[in-house]
């Protein structure tokens, strides 16, 4: 059976704008992209002795189960160069893909939690997901999405990028990347 599942992207390191493109184009094959956020760029929390992120979140619709998804995700990563040995756990990487929801499963293996379990504190989570599931509900806490995202503390930079990143690559943006 098909289910919209919400994921989590993010990259900081390398062309962080082409990274999460890439990433979008590889789910293609996994199921159906249905929304893609803008790209946020975020301030790094929890290890933040990094460069800042860009994050997006993007909603996919697949007839996969859980552990199939995650072996998928997972693949994606490797794939796209993401080495779990080379550094810090959270710390700087080419590309993250976090299940964020599955539908309305509950899930607590030791490898795999949905919902994940640091959501409800991520700004760089909450924010591009609330863009595109605002009304979503958490199947633990039962708030929406948007619920979530408003109860935030403040603090946590976001910003979102002023371009549709996601849909097409803008020269300029481009540009100011290769220059950094
Ligand atoms: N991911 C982390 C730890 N900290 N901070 C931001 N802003 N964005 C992230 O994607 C992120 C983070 C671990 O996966
Ligand atoms: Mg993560
Ligand atoms: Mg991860």
């Amino acid at each position: 059976m098909q289910k919209t599942v919400y994921l989590s992207l993010g990259s900081n390191e390398g062309d962080r704008i082409a990274n999460l493109r890439t990433c979008i184009g590889a789910l293609e094959a996994v199921g159906e992209v249905t929304k893609v956020s803008s790209f946020y760029e975020t301030e790094p929390v929890e290890y933040t002795r990094q460069p800042w992120f860009l994050n997006c979140a993007v909603a996919l619709k697949t007839g996969k189960m859980p552990r199939q998804l995650l072996s998928a995700v997972l693949k994606i990563e490797r794939h796209m160069g993401r080495r779990r040995t080379a550094n810090p756990a959270k710390g700087p990487r080419p590309i993250d893909i976090d299940i964020l929801l599955f539908g309305a499963r509950i899930i607590a293996a030791p490898n795999l939690q949905v919902p994940h379990p640091a959501m409800p504190r991520r700004r760089f989570v909450l924010e591009p997901l609330a863009e595109i599931a605002a009304d979503e509900r958490h199947p633990v806490l039962k708030r929406t999405i948007g619920e979530l995202r408003d109860a935030l503390p403040p603090g946590q930079i976001v910003r979102k990028l002023g371009c549709d990143c996601s849909v097409q690559p803008p020269n300029e943006i481009q540009d100011i990347d290769k220059s950094n």
